[in-house]
């Protein structure tokens, strides 16, 4: 019997285009929610790559929001990321800065606004070699109502980090797939 991948991806394009759906909830993460329906967390472990970028200091800093747990957005056509979230001694964090997704998830980075110009990119070369990404939105932008868009298609890893911020741990991960 040939079993074909296929249909979960064909839903969540069908969600994707019917749904507009509303805004997930941004609240601080902090809890220990009592819902286990979506929006739950997965282990690192099996994302060591992620894992290292966000920890290292190295190449940047490390990401103090990161609590070695990638929010789980796979059932979700759509994620989300608040850049200049708050973080790193300032409004320096995308939030969540560690996520996985299903192929075919746009991924909405929204700036809010606060902690200065930012960006978002992901320069697999100039990082450590593991992301399977490559996009830039751009020099960094400040004010609010900034957006930048991609939908992330091929099963990997996507890297990412704000230039200005970068040393401050201005850094994300996700998971694709
Ligand atoms: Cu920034």
């Amino acid at each position: 019997m040939t079993t074909l991948a296929v249909s979960r991806r064909q839903l969540l394009r069908t969600v994707a285009i019917t749904g507009v759906g509303g805004v997930a909830g941004c609240g601080g993460g902090s809890g220990d929610g009592g819902d286990d329906s979506d929006g739950g967390t997965v282990s690192a472990e099996a994302y060591p790559s992620i894992d290292e970028w966000l920890t290292e200091t190295d190449i940047g800093g490390a990401d103090d929001t990161y609590d070695g747990a990638l929010t789980d957005s796979r059932d979700s056509p759509s994620l989300t990321v608040d850049v200049g979230a708050e973080g790193n001694n300032g409004n320096f964090a995308y939030s969540p800065s560690a996520v996985v997704v299903s192929t075919g998830t746009e991924i909405r980075w929204n700036w809010t606004g606060e902690g200065n110009p930012h960006n978002v990119e992901a320069l697999p070369e100039e990082q450590l070699g593991e992301s399977d990404y490559e996009f830039s939105s751009g020099e960094a932008v400040g004010g609010s109502g900034v957006k930048y868009t991609r939908t992330v298609e091929e099963t990997g890893v996507a890297l990412y980090h704000c230039e200005p911020h970068f040393s401050l741990g201005m850094k994300g991960g996700i998971a694709v797939g």
